[in-house]
């Protein structure tokens, strides 16, 4: 049985397209054009996504299986989807050593080789020139330690193959965005500097290059914590920056613990990615885990990706749509801070136990969060306006933070998770001037909570 989102535990929101285009950001989706004919698939890739990418279809050996014989079957079912979604396009992938036909990786003469990428880029690049907005022209280039990955075209063609296509590309579809796209560089390491370096290179030659892909596959609980920076090095370099192939993967059967953890790592990532300018998007690699190379690939693991195998929702799914400020489904109102609201995700339906244990200078806060919803919640943010002459000095359970007054409490990644009717505890420290009252107002994910 198909459950639909209405009937599923997490909140239906807004389609997270609007969303991610009131922020400035696209949100995309690797599309299997033969997974289409299952609604429930072609149900949120028709909702929840402003941007499509061919997670097989234009590669090498679907589109010229043998030299100068070309298939674009596949291909053109993605660029129309795209077209009538109204949605960006993105080519993955020109020059790969994966998914290579055998003509293509047994030539050992330069010149040959370097005809044949370049009619490949030609012949494709030029087809889809005024639908493709970006190409990933070059994927997965370098090794772990930073060193060229030893493919046919590094092997035949030398260090300049980058340089070539990408010089190729832009006189194919001159006006597409042209990316490097790689793995494991999503943190400051050896891989991604060899990445930064190529670029700073490229740039300084004059080669064009627009973007970088860091296509994030993650693993539960290990979003590198040098994520945001490494996006905006490469911002600061004059490229865009995007997130090309995300899922975080966990060992299966998922428990709820690493379901949990999994809707934080979606939020630092979609975070991260808005909080450098120039990162144009997110895109995750599919839509549902009964779709994913993950579990074909690491035996054991899965539940990668922001929908269940049955289509529903995830937490992991709330996690996106709250990071890009998306409205609860039917909500006419626009102001998640109105407590007025029905609609809104926590509205009326939390209630707050604050108890200050204080002594001269200081206190204790202990802080017991109940929903009283209906609904569980995947995650919680509180926020309460500390009286005067209150100062956060360290706390626990929780991501602690003040700013002015207001004082403002995250989940850890191991309590977001909170059910209908039941409770979570945190604590505080702080200093104070005088008195230890407890604020008398606060908010837990935007609504008012008294
Ligand atoms: O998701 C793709 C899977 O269906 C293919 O079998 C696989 C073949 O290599 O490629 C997968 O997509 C990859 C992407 O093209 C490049 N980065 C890694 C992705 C996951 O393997």
């Amino acid at each position: 049985m198909l459950l639909s989102p209405a009937q599923a535990a997490e909140p239906v929101y807004e389609p997270l397209r609007d969303a991610a285009e009131r922020q400035g950001v696209t949100l995309g989706f690797a599309l299997t054009p033969g997974h289409l004919n299952q609604p429930g698939y072609r149900e949120i890739a028709e909702r929840e996504f402003d941007l499509v990418v061919a997670e097989n279809a234009m590669k090498w050996d679907a589109t010229e299986p043998s030299q100068g014989s070309f298939s674009w079957g596949q291909a053109d079912q993605v660029v129309d989807f795209a077209a009538a979604q109204d949605a960006d396009l993105y080519g993955h992938t020109l020059v790969w050593h994966s998914q290579l036909p055998g003509w293509a990786e047994s030539i050992s003469d330069p010149a040959r080789l370097r005809d044949a990428m370049y009619d490949h880029i030609d012949a494709v690049a030029g087809r889809y020139a005024d639908d493709v907005d970006s190409w990933d022209v070059v994927n997965e280039m370098w090794e772990g330690d930073g060193s060229r990955r030893q493919s046919v075209f590094q092997r035949v063609l030398g260090d300049g193959y980058i340089a070539d296509a990408l010089t190729r590309a832009r006189q194919a579809a001159p006006d597409a965005d042209l990316c490097l796209n790689d793995y494991s560089t999503d943190g400051i390491n050896a891989k991604s500097t060899a990445m930064y370096n190529l670029v700073a290179d490229l740039l300084a030659d004059g080669v064009p290059i627009d973007c970088v892909g860091f296509q994030s596959h993650l693993i539960v609980g290990q979003v590198p914590s040098s994520y945001q920076q490494n996006l905006q090095r490469f911002a600061d370099l004059g490229v865009d920056v995007r997130i090309t192939e995300l899922d975080i993967r966990m060992n299966v059967p998922a428990s709820q613990n690493d379901l949990t953890r999994q809707a934080q790592d979606y939020r630092t990532v979609v975070e991260a990615c808005l909080a450098v300018d120039r990162c144009t998007g997110v895109t995750v690699w599919g839509i549902d885990d009964g779709h994913s190379w993950v579990p074909d690939v690491f035996p054991g693991e899965g539940a990668a990706l922001p929908w269940d195998a049955q289509y529903q929702a995830k937490p992991a799914y709330s996690a996106i749509a709250e990071a890009l400020g998306a409205q609860v489904e039917g909500d006419p109102d626009p102001d998640p801070t109105d407590p007025g609201d029905p609609g809104d995700p926590g509205d009326a339906a939390c209630e707050v136990t604050w108890t200050n244990a204080g002594w001269d200078t200081g206190y204790t806060g202990t802080v017991v969060l109940t929903n009283t919803g209906d609904a569980a919640w995947s995650s919680w943010t509180l926020t309460a306006d500390l009286p005067a002459g209150q100062t956060l000095t360290n706390g626990w359970s929780a991501d602690w933070s003040q700013s002015g007054a207001t004082l403002t409490a995250r989940n850890a990644a191991w309590n977001g998770s909170v059910p209908a009717g039941g409770s979570v505890q945190i604590g505080y420290n702080a200093t104070h001037g005088g008195s230890s009252a407890v604020p008398t107002q606060y908010t837990i994910n935007g609504a008012d909570c008294a």
